[in-house]
Formats: structure tokens, C-alpha cells, sequence
């Protein structure tokens, strides 16, 4: 047993007495690359990391929903199934939320104890939300909801109560995720392709420190951007648009530029996910030093500390692999790809940089786990 294990036992013991009927656990993901391409119906190549969410849940006669938050202080929450609910700014708008939403699609419901734990660092672009909330959904459902039912369902739910106007890439690559394999998805079909990855390669994770949540405006904004773009494009979603359609004298400045990241990620997503096939490192990381460009200079989501990260990781891999910042932005984490080796080395030079004390120690992540239930 896992020590999330036996601290998930042992709480959902202390909170209602004895053991739980079911475990449901869900991972973190890390993105390699296509960043900020799932709301413009693009591409995006996850892979899920060895860290996640456990749900320990056992159902109950009435309609109470009770869940205690051992990560927080071992704070609770309960209410009736059938309830109303306003927002409160915590960890329970994603449990209000989704059963609002299941409830909504007529999914059935029965009461139960909660008790959720988990290892994901959170506010650091490894999807510690959407891993919450499948591992809260297929708790909260008697037999295993669909992958991609359950991605939409915590995607609306974040989307309709918590406030955030995510796209489906969290929740579809936490929902999809299988061993061993980043996912290439189709944001706009939906449609998840495994992509096993190469059996030396190594999928490097540092922390830059800088947490941001993604609820203030700046994420939002770049959705509205986006949408100004398509829409001056006359294109349903930026996925339709190629780099000869875009005109800079056409729109304002900064709506052309995030166009252009987004254009240019998704085709640097479809390379990517070529090239992992090939186990084609060099141009891996070309594919991603490119990628961090142009989230830096056109979609404008990186931090100096990021950009530092990255460079240095960058010039350290040469062309072993690359590095970029991943997740929503504005901090988080930096992810290089590389082979074993390369990741042995990376390690060792972050711990003689000066950026050792300064940022997380590297994680390096060569076995990942998907969604699943024990009993
Ligand atoms: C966050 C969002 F939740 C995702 O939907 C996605 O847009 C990502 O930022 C950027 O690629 O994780």
C-alpha cells in the first residue's frame, strides 16, 4: 500500500468508520506540447504523470453527498443530492459542480462518504483539477463512466460553477490516460490517440516556483482574443485557419499574434507526435524550444523565470531533447523531454546551477498510470 493509500484509509476511517467500497484514482498530466490549442478546437500531445487524486468512497442509504478534504486541513462538506448551491472558492466548488453536472445529464446518483487525497502539486500545470474531478466523478458513479462522458462532465462543471473557462485537454488527457503512453488529442473530434512512448525516453518535470491559478482574467482573455481572431479569419475555431490566411494588416497587433501561436502549435503538435513515434529526440526539442517562443513573444504566457528555466534546460539538452513550459501559463512547470541518460545529466546540471534552491527538484517521470478503481 502507498503511503496516499493508507493516509486515504486512514481518514475516511477516522471521518465515518470503516473501509471505504471503492478507491477511484485519477493522475496529473503534463502537456508536452499544444498549449492553449484545446479551445481552438487543436491538438495537443499530453502524457499522465506518476502523481494523482484517490477518491476512497462508500455509498449511503439517504441522498447526502459528505466529503471530507484530508488535504485541506481535513475540511468537510455536505449537502443534499438535489441542492442548490452558490460558489464558495474552495476545493468544494469542483465536488458541488460535478454533481450538479452529473445530475443535470441525468446520470444517476446516490448518496455517499467521501474522502479525497492526493500528491499533485497544485497551481503548477500538472491538472491537479482535472484529476480531481474524475477521480471524484467515477467515485460518485455506481459503474465506470465513459472517459470521454467524464472529461466533458468535469469540463462543464469547471466551465458552469467553478468559473474557469478551460478547454476539454485536462480532463480528456486525465480521463484517457493509459500506461506508458502520451495521448495525441483531438480537441475537436474528441478523438484520443495512444502514443506509446519510446522505451528510453524520460519526461523531465522542474517547478518554477510561480503558482497561478487560472480563475483571474488572463487565461480568459486569451480565449476572448482567440475568438476575435476566428472570427475576423471567418473561421469556426482557429484549427481551421493556416499561416497563409493570416494578415497582420487585418486584425490588431496582439489578436494576429496569439492567431499565430495557435496556428503554428498545432502544426508543431502534429510533428511532435510524429517524431515521438520515431523516438526522434533532436526534433523533440526543436519542437518545443519553438513551442516556448512562441508562448513567450506571441501568446505571452511565460515568466522570466520560465523563460530562464527553459533556456537553460534547452542549451543543456542541445539536441538530446528540449524544454518548455507547460500548462495554462504564467508560471508553473517546465517539462523536458529527453532519453534517460539526457535526464540523468539534466538533473545533475540543474543541482549545480544556480537554479538549485531556487526551483523544485527536477522530477523525472519514466513510468506513468491512467484513471482507475480498486476496491
Ligand atoms: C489549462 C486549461 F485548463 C486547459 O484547458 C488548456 O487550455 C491549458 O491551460 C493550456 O493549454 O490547463
Amino acid at each position: 500500500m502507498t503511503d496516499l493509500d493508507t493516509r486515504l484509509r486512514a481518514g475516511f476511517a477516522k471521518a465515518y468508520g470503516g473501509n471505504p467500497a471503492r478507491v477511484t484514482i485519477a493522475p496529473g498530466r503534463v502537456n508536452l506540447i499544444g498549449e492553449h490549442t484545446d479551445y481552438n478546437d487543436g491538438f495537443a500531445l499530453p502524457v499522465p504523470v506518476a502523481a494523482e487524486t484517490r477518491v476512497a468512497t462508500r455509498p449511503r442509504a439517504d441522498r447526502e453527498i459528505r466529503a471530507i478534504a484530508l488535504d485541506f486541513a481535513d475540511e468537510t462538506d455536505s449537502f443534499d443530492i438535489g441542492a442548490s448551491h452558490s460558489r464558495t472558492g474552495s476545493w468544494r466548488d469542483y465536488l458541488r459542480g460535478i454533481v450538479g453536472e452529473l445530475a443535470y445529464r441525468g446520470i444517476p446518483l446516490a448518496g455517499a462518504d467521501l474522502a479525497i487525497a492526493g500528491n499533485i502539486p497544485r497551481g503548477t500545470g500538472l491538472s491537479s483539477s482535472a484529476s480531481l474531478e474524475i477521480a471524484l466523478i467515477q467515485a460518485l458513479c455506481a459503474t465506470e463512466l465513459d472517459p470521454v462522458v467524464a472529461a466533458l462532465t468535469g469540463q462543464a462543471a469547471e466551465n458552469n460553477f467553478v468559473g474557469v473557462r478551460c478547454g476539454n485537454l485536462d480532463q480528456l488527457a486525465v480521463a484517457g490516460a493509459q500506461s506508458g503512453a502520451a495521448l495525441l488529442i483531438d480537441c475537436r473530434s474528441l478523438a484520443i490517440t495512444q502514443v506509446p512512448l519510446p522505451a528510453d525516453c524520460a519526461i523531465v518535470i522542474v517547478q518554477s516556483g510561480i503558482e497561478r491559478g487560472l480563475v483571474d482574467g488572463a487565461y480568459n482573455q486569451r480565449r476572448v482574443e482567440c475568438e476575435d481572431a476566428a472570427r475576423i479569419l471567418g473561421v469556426a475555431a482557429l484549427r481551421d485557419a493556416d499561416m497563409a490566411m493570416l494578415d497582420a494588416a487585418a486584425m490588431p497587433d496582439t489578436v494576429f499574434r496569439r492567431a499565430r501561436h495557435v496556428i503554428s502549435e498545432n502544426d508543431r503538435v502534429l510533428a511532435a507526435a510524429a517524431a515521438l513515434c520515431r523516438a526522434d529526440y533532436a526534433r523533440l526539442g526543436q519542437l518545443m524550444r519553438e513551442s516556448h517562443v512562441s508562448m513567450r513573444d506571441d501568446f505571452e504566457i511565460t515568466v522570466p523565470m520560465t523563460d530562464a528555466l527553459a533556456d537553460f534546460m534547452n542549451t543543456r539538452l542541445g539536441t538530446r531533447g528540449g524544454a518548455r513550459q507547460t500548462g495554462g501559463g504564467f508560471g508553473g512547470a517546465v517539462v523536458a523531454l529527453t532519453d534517460t541518460a539526457g535526464a540523468r545529466d539534466l538533473e545533475q546540471d540543474l543541482g549545480q546551477s544556480h537554479f538549485a534552491g531556487e526551483v523544485g527538484h527536477p522530477t523525472i517521470l519514466l513510468a506513468s498510470t491512467g484513471p482507475r478503481s480498486r476496491t
